[in-house]
């Protein structure tokens, strides 16, 4: 059988991007998201294309009851995850924390530090019996920088990246490697979610400088897990040219 990656999160942008990485690879694929129409759309395209073995699973990584039903699912064969790609996230709002929403925080908190951690606490034990794996996740810029309106989105970022570390400490017995990606400014559907919907607003985060996109995420995450099993990449920082940290920016 074909090595195996899950992807959370491969309904849009990296998580999309990175499954069609893996899938050009012949890497057979679990890909979860919300968006059902999109995960059943994406799932057909990569069959018809690379013809690999594709399983999506649709639910929120927010619950644990889901992401423990979803995943308890799959059969010995598919529980042979050799990559798993830590990715679903958002964030949610630009103002200062005071006048924050307590419900954008949670939705954050739930999904960037606790659904990571329920995917990872269900997979690491059948990476552990294999005495090999990768596990990627997905941090930010904006977890180890602080700007403007970062706030919660920051924290929890920069709470991957703490996690990223200790993960790496508990999995070294175990053969398995963890690394991090904390890319800066991409352009996916990432600042449309977090301006909840405004277009113009989103497009505006990206006026006067070439951002990253998908693709570029999607090689980091392929080198990562493609080298020898005796190399494990702790943490790629990646930017755009035109960005030298979370907020200086060349724009033209
Ligand atoms: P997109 O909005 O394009 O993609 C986000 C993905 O996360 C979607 O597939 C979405 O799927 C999934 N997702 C969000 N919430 C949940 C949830 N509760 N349960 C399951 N899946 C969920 O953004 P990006 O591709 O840019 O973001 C991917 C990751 O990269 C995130 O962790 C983000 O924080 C991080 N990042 C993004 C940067 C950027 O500038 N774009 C820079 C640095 C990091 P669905 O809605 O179908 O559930
Ligand atoms: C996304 C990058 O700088 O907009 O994580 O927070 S930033």
């Amino acid at each position: 059988m074909n090595n195996i990656a899950l992807i959370t999160g491969a309904t849009s942008g990296f998580g999309k991007a990175i499954a069609e990485r893996f899938a050009a690879e012949r890497w057979n694929l679990i890909l979860t998201g919300r968006r059902k129409d999109r995960l059943d759309a994406l799932e057909q395209q990569l069959r018809d294309e690379f013809g690999i073995a594709v399983t999506t699973l649709n639910f929120d990584v927010r619950s644990l009851e889901e992401c423990t039903s979803h995943l308890e699912q799959l059969s010995h064969e598919w529980r042979a995850v050799d990559v798993l790609i830590n990715n679903a996230g958002l964030a949610l709002g630009r103002e200062s924390f005071v006048e924050g929403s307590i419900e954008q925080w949670n939705t954050m908190i739930d999904t960037n530090i606790k659904g990571l951690l329920y995917i990872s606490k269900i997979v690491a034990p059948w990476m552990m019996e294999r005495k090999r794996g990768t596990i990627i996740n997905i941090g930010s810029i904006a977890g180890k920088d602080a700007y403007a309106g970062g706030n919660v989105y920051g924290a929890s970022k920069a709470a991957v990246d703490m996690l990223t570390r200790n993960m790496r400490i508990d999995l070294l017995p175990h053969g398995v490697r963890v690394g991090q990606i904390a890319p800066g400014a991409a352009e996916t559907e990432f600042s449309i979610v977090r301006f909840s919907g405004d277009e113009q607003k989103a497009a505006a985060t990206y006026h006067g400088f070439e951002p990253l996109i998908a693709p570029d995420i999607a090689d980091a995450a392929w080198f990562m897990a493609s080298r020898p099993a005796h190399v494990c990449i702790n943490d790629m920082v990646i930017m755009p040219t035109a960005q030298a940290n979370a907020t200086s920016f060349h724009k033209e």
